[in-house]
């Protein structure tokens, strides 16, 4: 299929500065390439607010220029003017080598919005949400994931509906649509149907994940999180050595992967990589992935890891924050300032004032991957506590017990038996100790 030409369209309302506005439509120009969009122009207008006519006339003509159509929004027929332009616009489209084919808006837009729009310029035309949506929906590869997705793209969809008969046809999905059954209601009924089916399987599954979560529980845990692309899935690699997928794609990762640490370390420590966060996520999905960030949120430690060469990382650290917030997650941070092996001396030496708490690294560096992987095993060190143990010879069980889920200082074999000093967490000292009193020798 031949690459789809898009115009970037920015909008910028009074509440956002210059550099935002400029970063966030740079974002949505990765976002779609992440879908294998071509970018040809971007159109940029400085506005009070997004009305019905999303641009003002003049900007939405020059569109029109782009994409064909008359950029106005016809309410009555057309005047003989706005024709005659149309022509020579459409003459234009002829001669060009490869007209564009849908427009982006840099915003959230209303339905109506969307469908205005539409009839001004002609060709598709899809918001920032639509945009992300689709990239959820092409990267999600786990049952999980899959559902969540098309929960979120079939309400992003339905509503979309009502303005654009083409909507259903063009980005639907639905399915197994037959003859007379494209009225407008049907489709929508079928739509609330079909997300009450997906949240009935999602459900399900979440049944299935909450037992092996408990099974979990008792488990440490670290997760990572962070903005899109600031390297969490080659955190994930480095430290488990594990193969999840690594890519330089905005959310190249929606399904949480959990693997233990490697090299190995007692009490075993498990690290979860999961999906990351942009500017502006769509609220559905932030819903509909709600079980798969609970996993972060239950970690015992976060790793937040950012970009530190992407000159907006610190509106990312926002993000993330936020995003956190919303999901209720409280564990301890760690502050990962990734991919400094892009930056000068200079720029790493103003981090450090600036960050002077974080993890300065780089994934690529392998001694920087044995310092991270210390620095995590040292912040749950931090948390255990001491204590001494003697466990009798004929306990071996126990022996194992005690290597399995504590950090051993000292194993000494003496006549009663190997006297131990470990450290581990407050709980499981208790539940050792109980083992050994319910088998005293
Ligand atoms: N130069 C450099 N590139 C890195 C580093 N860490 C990751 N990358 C690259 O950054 C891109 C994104 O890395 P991922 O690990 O997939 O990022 P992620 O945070 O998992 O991204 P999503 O799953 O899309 O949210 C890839 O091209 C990586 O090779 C680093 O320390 N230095
Ligand atoms: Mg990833």
């Amino acid at each position: 299929m031949a690459k789809k030409r898009a115009v970037l369209v920015g909008v910028q309302t009074p509440d956002v500065s210059d550099a935002d506005a400029k970063s966030s439509l740079a974002e949505l120009g990765r976002l779609a390439k992440t879908l294998g969009i071509e970018v040809v122009a971007e159109i940029t207008q400085k506005r009070k607010s997004i009305d019905a006519g999303v641009l003002g006339d003049g900007k939405r003509k020059e569109l029109a220029f782009y994409t064909g159509g008359t950029g106005v929004i016809a309410r009555g027929p057309a005047d003989q003017r706005l024709l005659q332009e149309e022509a020579a616009r459409e003459e234009m489209l002829e001669t060009a080598e490869h007209p564009v084919d849908m427009v982006i808006v840099d915003a959230e837009l209303a339905p109506k919005q969307i469908g205005n729009l539409q009839r001004a310029v002609e060709c598709e035309v899809t918001d920032r949400t639509g945009i992300i949506v689709e990239i959820f929906h092409r990267h999600a590869s786990s049952r999980e994931a899959r559902l969540q997705v098309e929960i979120a793209r079939l309400l992003y969809i339905a509503p979309r509906m009502r303005v654009s008969g083409k909507a259903d046809r063009e980005q639907g999905g639905i399915g197994g649509k037959g003859a007379g059954e494209s009225s407008l209601e049907l489709d929508r009924r079928r739509i609330r149907d079909r997300v009450a089916e997906l949240r009935r399987e999602i459900a399900s599954i979440e049944g299935e994940r909450s037992v092996r979560r408990n099974r979990r529980q008792q488990t440490l845990r670290v997760a990572l999180v962070g903005y899109t692309n600031a390297g969490k899935s080659s955190w994930m690699r480095k430290l488990t050595t594990s193969s999840v997928l690594v890519e330089d794609k905005l959310f190249a990762t929606l399904d949480t992967t959990v693997r233990a640490m490697h090299p190995e370390v007692a009490p075993r420590i498990l690290v979860s990589d999961t999906v990351g966060f942009i500017q502006r996520l769509p609220h559905d999905l932030v819903a509909s992935f709600r079980s798969t960030l609970d996993e972060a949120a239950e970690a015992s430690l976060l790793l937040h890891v950012v970009d530190a060469s992407d000159p907006a990382f610190e509106g990312q650290l926002q993000v993330t924050a936020e995003v956190l917030a919303e999901i209720d997650a409280t564990a301890p941070r760690l502050l990962v300032l990734n991919k400094v092996d892009q930056l000068d001396d200079a720029g790493r030496a103003d981090l450090r004032v600036r960050y002077p708490d974080a993890i300065q690294c780089s994934a690529l560096d392998a001694d920087d991957v044995k310092r991270v992987h210390g620095v995590i095993v040292k912040a749950f060190e931090d948390q255990f506590s001491p204590a001494s143990m003697i466990v009798p010879y004929d306990q071996s069980k126990l022996i194992g017990e005690v290597r399995r889920c504590a950090r051993v200082m000292s194993e000494v074999y003496e006549d009663d038996g190997v006297h131990y000093e470990i450290r581990a967490p407050e709980a499981d000292i208790a539940r050792l100790q109980a083992l050994l009193a319910r088998n005293p020798s």
